[in-house]
């Protein structure tokens, strides 16, 4: 089998070029095609050695998909070390994403040039990981300890430019990235640069306490995980050791880490995060539908919400409200929303300002008539709803998509309205849609295969995790809610307080515990649900009666100042005994008798809950896919993504 890394001499250049596709992962045949391409460079005419990578990024990190499988001499850190040694100068040429052990690659080179559009960083937090391969200490002595410290406790990638500012790279490339790496590398040579090894720099100085700093900030925004404080360990070692001693610990931890529990949910997650972008029955060549602009329906939280996940993608949004006084309090909204984002500094003015002026309104559906896709966001009234695609039907041009963003509602009864039900599709966004990144796109009896393969594209451009869900109630997410909220109720009466159960589900991992999630969304919601319903439909009462008790006692939730807590003004929950009281009388009610729980049975029997209804869902063929459920879960409901998602969780622990 020919090796996906090739090497040749440009004149006195030696080239090495990674051929990986498709993003030049450190698979083992890389890395042993790196090895025998520097090797070579050492013996011959080379006066330096230039590591470029084809296609659309240079090495986007170590081969994940190799994790947990028998290791495969050379390593990556001894495959480092060696590159590092090398004789011959050696300059890394970054295009795309330099990532994890592929940015480790690029700090191990003498020098390092990049396009202007490149990215760099160590995702490897977000894979319950530290990078494993000299990043712990080549960075901070490149870059200093605080820099290293935010680009490896957030993961997130900075761009070429502002770690050039940072001393990560040296040379920024415009043009052609390959002619301009080997013209600089000779320039290098030409000056007569030295090979500057940047396990060799000493780390500049650093404020001393600031490793007890980020211990107390990541202990609040990583709870409960482990890898970070493997970092700071790591980083601080190369602060106080020498290279090689803190390879040593940086290893150590690694190791670690690569074996913990919580590393092997996050590897889950990653590959369910992709695999769910593809679709059961639909060829993955099906073509898209374009889709150049969009109009949504109803401008209230989530209509605006959607329009700036649109916007902020630099796709136009016609924005429809019933009057011209709605119209201006949902642009308002957004107005709002985006002067909050430049106020926290998320975002530039220009750019806030580039992304608002993509978004108009109308009161006319006529202004509709040219979009390619419509997103109806309106409240959950089915028959309204079903109004609201009647006249889209009138409107829209052939070949549009319709949409619907309902939670709950039969998408197929919503396309029964039009006459061009394979145009509709579900586009259940969550709240607020311009954060939350998982969108669930319901697939209705007839909805087409390309308007199915469209939305999916559209997601990734949106920057939204997609997961297909068929038709049923509540789709996958919100459908396993209501057994989690039941099971919630009935620990309540069966002994359990408010707070524990929030304290277990949170020590859990979950972003938030349930009655907290119940007391956000307003108790309310559901006592009007309910009000709609028969006794049969509405189930056993122990599974609503202290909710209902707490809304007839005038206890909205965190709208009303109260619900299962009582809340400040910075709606900061405390306990209230009153709502013991109620839980108690309500328990005798009912001739329980309340007792003792452990937060152990609490966890077990909520987590119990959501899998038995996705085992369900999952028999009935509204997931695709296990993982799919678990992609949900932690996009959409604050599932641990350390814990791999409910149903990871509960095979695993069953194994
Ligand atoms: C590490 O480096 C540890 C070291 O410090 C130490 C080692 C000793 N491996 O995301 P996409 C696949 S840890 C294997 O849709 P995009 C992916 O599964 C690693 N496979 O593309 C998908 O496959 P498929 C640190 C990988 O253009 C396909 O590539 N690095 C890897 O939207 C396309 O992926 C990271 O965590 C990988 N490393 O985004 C970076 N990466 O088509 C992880 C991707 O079969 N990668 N695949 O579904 C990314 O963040 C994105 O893929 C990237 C491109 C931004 C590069």
């Amino acid at each position: 089998m020919s090796s996906p890394v090739s090497y040749e001499l440009q004149g006195n250049i030696g080239v090495i070029t990674l051929d990986n596709p498709p993003v030049n992962a450190l698979s083992h045949a890389v890395r042993q095609g790196l090895l025998d391409a520097i090797n070579a460079a050492q013996s011959d005419t080379s006066s330096a050695v230039v590591i470029l990578c084809e296609g659309r990024t240079f090495i986007a990190g170590a081969d994940i998909s190799e994790f947990g499988k028998p290791f495969k001499e050379p390593g990556l850190p001894e495959l480092l070390n060696i590159i590092e040694a090398s004789s011959k100068l050696v300059v890394a040429a970054i295009h795309g994403t330099a990532l994890g052990g592929g940015f480790e690659t690029a700090l191990a080179a003498h020098y390092r040039c990049a396009v202007p559009s490149a990215k760099v960083g160590f995702p490897e937090i977000k894979l319950g990981l530290l990078p494993g391969a000299g990043g712990t200490q080549r960075s901070p002595r490149l870059a200093g300890v605080k820099s290293s410290l935010d680009l490896i406790t957030s993961g997130a990638p900075i761009s070429a430019g502002q770690a050039a500012e940072i001393g990560l790279v040296d040379e920024i490339i415009d043009g052609d990235l390959s002619a301009g790496a080997i013209a600089w590398a000779e320039k290098l040579v030409a000056d007569g640069a030295p090979i500057r090894k940047s396990s060799e720099q000493s780390v500049p100085e650093f404020d001393s306490s600031i490793f007890d700093q980020y211990r107390a900030t990541l202990a609040n925004r990583a709870r409960g995980q482990v890898a970070p404080e493997h970092v700071l360990t790591a980083v601080e070692a190369a602060t106080t050791m020498s290279f090689e001693d803190g390879l040593a610990v940086e290893r150590e931890s690694f190791v670690e880490c690569m074996n913990s529990s919580q590393s092997v949910g996050m590897r889950h997650i990653f590959f369910a995060e992709r695999q769910a972008a593809k679709l059961d029955g639909v060829s993955k060549d099906t073509p898209n539908r374009p889709v150049e602009n969009v109009g949504i329906i109803g401008g209230g939280t989530m209509g605006g919400g959607i329009a700036m996940s649109f916007a902020n993608a630099g796709i136009p949004v016609t924005m429809i409200e019933i009057s011209d006084d709605a119209l201006a309090r949902g642009l308002g909204i957004i107005e709002r929303n985006y002067a909050g984002s430049v106020k926290r500094g998320k975002l530039s003015e220009e750019k806030a300002a580039a992304c608002r002026a993509l978004i108009s309104g109308s009161t006319d559906y006529a202004a509709l008539a040219g979009v390619d896709l419509v997103i109806e966001a309106v409240f959950e009234d089915p028959d309204l709803k079903k109004k609201i695609f009647k006249k889209l039907d009138a409107v829209c041009k052939p070949g549009a998509i319709l949409a619907t963003n309902t939670s709950y509602q039969d998408v197929d009864a919503i396309a029964a309205a039009t006459g061009r039900p394979e145009d509709v599709v579900g586009m259940h966004f969550f709240s607020p849609a311009h954060i939350m990144k998982l969108l669930e796109v319901v697939r209705g009896e007839r909805t087409a295969d390309d308007v199915l393969a469209t939305v999916m594209t559209l997601a990734k451009k949106i920057r939204k995790v997609a997961v297909v869900s068929g038709v049923c109630y509540g789709f996958i997410g919100n459908r396993m809610l209501q057994p989690y909220g039941q099971t919630a109720q009935l620990l309540l009466l069966e002994g359990a307080s408010p707070q524990q159960i929030d304290t277990a589900m949170e020590s859990f991992g979950m972003a938030m515990g349930p009655l907290r999630v119940f007391d956000l969304a307003g108790l309310d919601v559901g006592y009007k649900a309910r009000e709609a319903l028969s006794d049969d439909d509405k189930g056993d009462p122990k599974t609503f009666r202290v909710p209902d008790l707490l809304v007839e006692a005038g206890r909205l939730g965190q709208k009303s100042g109260c619900g299962f807590y009582s809340y400040d003004d910075n709606r900061k929950p405390t306990p209230d005994p009153l709502v013991d009281e109620l839980i108690n009388s309500a328990a005798a009610d009912f001739g329980i008798v309340r007792r003792d729980i452990t937060d152990e049975e609490i966890v077990d029997r909520l987590v119990s809950a959501l899998v038995d209804e996705g085992r369900k869902i999952l028999d009935e063929g509204i997931a695709q896919r296990s993982s799919d459920i678990d992609v949900v879960y932690i996009y959409g409901y604050g599932f641990p993504a350390a814990r791999g998602g409910p149903m990871f969780y509960a095979d695993n622990r069953r194994a």
